[in-house]
Order: structure tokens, then C-alpha cells, then sequence
């Protein structure tokens, strides 16, 4: 290569590498969305012992404060303030802290100087939180959570770039009355039908036959489609002041299955049961006559599926009519055990419930 050539190439280069350092342009941060982070914990706020340490490490240990400091491009794109409402693993996350959770949500979108939520969260429960947020949150300002597969201390960890992403998603017009998302490797999923699909990939939330939303790209979102359920203002779900969900369990369904837990939840009291069966929530004549029992003594039965995708289709497998059992449509167990604790907040008619499964 001639040397004009080989001058010409370390030009480009540097131009290249300076474009690729150049901050974006400070924003007046009059014109900024203001955006509060609420930080529950999780892996996003987790730390391990060496930068290689991927699994093994301790979750909900950094602070929220911390956790905005890792990302100095976060201020440049949205006035942010955070807050520590909980620190704990997410497979810990209890009725109480939704319901404490959706509280201070509905307090702080009621301020006309916040324009957006994000929640850092534990990845392990973060589709159940989101699902009770997008029945519960009143308002259709953008709630984003945002979690992470690997410890803030890990190389290449995922939550800062994933909470760049939420907090850029959270302060966009764009993003005003599509219900509670998840913000996380670059993609944009709805709360109902979104599910982690892998133990320790960063991909692992996804919608697998519904799709995602949109994605995150180059700053900003783009959406491709908006979820046809009814959610946030238009759900008649209101917690404001409820101290207490109505004890709702679920019974996974398997091969043999053995129906002792599904008689110990109702010996305990609990107001409804979701079965999440085998196929199109198939009964065995292992555990059908515990449910029709069940029932019998007013617990609600919602025939759910351990499969993960699809219509459980009401009379399909079971005679709902008759048995007077409730399906939950497309709703895996976990959501459809927190729409059926909301239900039972306002009714115990079957036939109101069933309508929320085709609803919500
Ligand atoms: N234990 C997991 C949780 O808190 C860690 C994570 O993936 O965030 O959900």
C-alpha cells in the first residue's frame, strides 16, 4: 500500500475512533423526560467474586445509586432519580412487595413532573411482577422492567446497556399507553406474554409465538405491533387499598401425579387453585375428582397448561361448563394464578372470571 494510502487509512481510522468516543450532545435537561428508577434487586444489582463469574454470585447487593453511576449515558438522555424500594432476589418477591410496589408506581406516575418508570428486577419472577403491574398501574405513562443475566461485575454484563435501553424506553412518547413492558437485550416484550425462556442466556426473555413488541436500536424504540389485551387504564383491577390477595396456589400436572398438594391448598383455605396441566390442561383421573372436589367447596379451578403456548380451549378437555371450571386462554400458570387473585378481588362468579381470562 503506498503511503498516501496508508495515511489516508489511519485518517479514517481516527476519524472512526473519535465519532466512536464522541459523546452524544448534552441535551438542555429542561427538555429531558424526567424518569424515576425504582431498584428491587436481582442480578442486574448482583456481584460476584471475579469478573468471570457468571454463575455463583450474589444477587441484590448494588445499590440503585450505583447502579445509575455505571451508566453516566443514562443523564444524557432522561432527568433520572432512583429509588431502593426492596433488594432482594426475585425468586423471594411476595404478594406484599406487589402490592407495595404497585402503590408507589401509581403514586409517583400521578406527579406531573414524571414521565416514566423503571424497575430493576430480579429476572427470575420479572414476567410476574410486570404482568400484576400491567393490571394494576393506573395510568399510561411507560412502566419498563429491566433485569440482567449476568452480575454487574461480570465482563460484558447486560444490565447497564439493558438499563440504558429501559430508561431511554421509559421517557419516549412512543412508548405512552402500550401497558407494562420489559426493556432487556434489545428487545421490547409485553408484559402478559412475555416468559424467561433460558436459565442463563441473555436472550432468555421472549414471546415465543406472539412475538416481541419492537426492539431498541440506535437510541431509540421501534415498535412493530401493541398488544390487543386490555391493560393499565383500562383494567378494572384497583389495589389502592388492598392490604391482602386472596390465597390463589398452582398444581403442576405431570405423569402419576400424585394429588396430596392440590388437597393440602384447599385443607389450607386457599380461594382458587390453577392447574397447569399436561397438553390443552388435560385432567388425569389422578387429580380430576381433588378438582371437582375443590370446586364443590368454592375454590375457583382455572384449567391452565404447563406447555407454554396456546388457547387452553374452555370444554376442550374438560367439560368447564359443566364442572364449572374457569380456562386461562393463553395465559401461562404464573400470570394466570395473578389475574385469578385480582379477579377474586371484586368476584367469585365464574362466568365474570372467565370473561378477565379473555379480557386481560
Ligand atoms: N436470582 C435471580 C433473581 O433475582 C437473579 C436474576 O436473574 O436476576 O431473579
Amino acid at each position: 500500500m503506498s503511503a498516501l494510502h496508508t495515511k489516508l487509512a489511519l485518517i479514517a481510522a481516527l476519524t472512526l475512533s473519535l465519532a466512536a468516543v464522541t459523546p452524544a450532545p448534552a441535551q438542555d435537561p429542561g427538555h429531558l423526560p424526567n424518569v424515576v428508577i425504582l431498584a428491587t434487586g436481582g442480578t442486574i444489582a448482583g456481584s460476584g467474586a471475579s469478573s468471570t463469574t457468571t454463575i455463583g454470585y450474589t444477587a441484590a447487593t448494588v445499590g440503585v445509586d450505583a447502579l445509575i453511576d455505571a451508566v453516566p449515558e443514562i443523564k444524557k438522555v432522561a432527568n433520572v432519580k432512583g429509588e431502593q424500594i426492596f433488594q432482594i432476589a426475585s425468586e423471594s418477591m411476595t404478594n406484599d412487595h406487589w402490592l407495595k410496589l404497585a402503590k408507589r408506581v401509581n403514586a409517583l406516575l400521578a406527579l406531573p413532573d414524571v414521565d416514566g418508570i423503571v424497575i430493576t428486577h430480579g429476572t427470575d419472577t420479572l414476567e410476574e411482577t410486570a404482568y400484576f403491574l400491567d393490571l394494576t398501574v393506573k395510568s399510561n405513562k411507560p412502566v419498563v422492567l429491566v433485569g440482567a443475566m449476568r452480575p454487574s461485575t461480570a465482563i460484558s454484563a447486560d444490565g447497564p446497556i439493558n438499563i440504558y435501553n429501559a430508561v431511554l424506553l421509559a421517557g419516549s412518547k412512543e412508548a405512552v399507553g402500550r401497558g407494562v413492558m420489559i426493556a432487556m437485550n434489545d428487545a421490547i416484550n409485553a408484559a402478559r406474554d412475555v416468559t424467561k425462556t433460558n436459565t442463563s442466556l441473555t436472550d432468555t426473555f421472549r414471546t415465543p409465538e406472539l412475538g416481541v413488541l419492537g426492539y431498541m436500536q440506535d437510541n431509540a424504540p421501534h415498535f412493530y405491533r401493541q398488544s390487543l389485551r386490555k391493560h393499565t387504564t383500562e383494567s378494572e383491577f384497583d389495589v389502592s387499598n388492598l392490604d391482602k390477595l386472596p390465597d390463589v396456589d398452582i398444581v403442576y400436572g405431570y405423569a402419576n401425579i400424585n394429588p396430596i398438594a392440590l388437597d393440602a391448598f384447599v385443607a389450607h383455605g386457599d380461594k382458587g387453585i390453577v392447574y397447569a396441566g399436561v397438553g390443552d390442561g388435560s385432567l388425569g383421573a389422578g387429580i380430576k375428582p381433588n378438582l371437582i372436589d375443590a370446586r364443590k367447596k368454592g375454590v375457583i379451578v382455572v384449567r391452565s397448561s404447563r406447555v407454554g403456548n396456546g388457547i387452553v380451549a374452555r370444554n376442550g378437555e374438560a367439560n368447564d361448563d359443566e364442572l364449572d371450571f374457569v380456562v386461562s386462554d393463553t395465559l401461562n400458570p404464573q400470570k394466570a394464578r395473578i389475574l385469578l387473585m385480582l379477579a377474586l378481588t371484586n368476584t367469585t362468579n365464574t362466568k365474570a372470571i372467565q370473561k378477565m381470562f379473555y379480557t386481560y
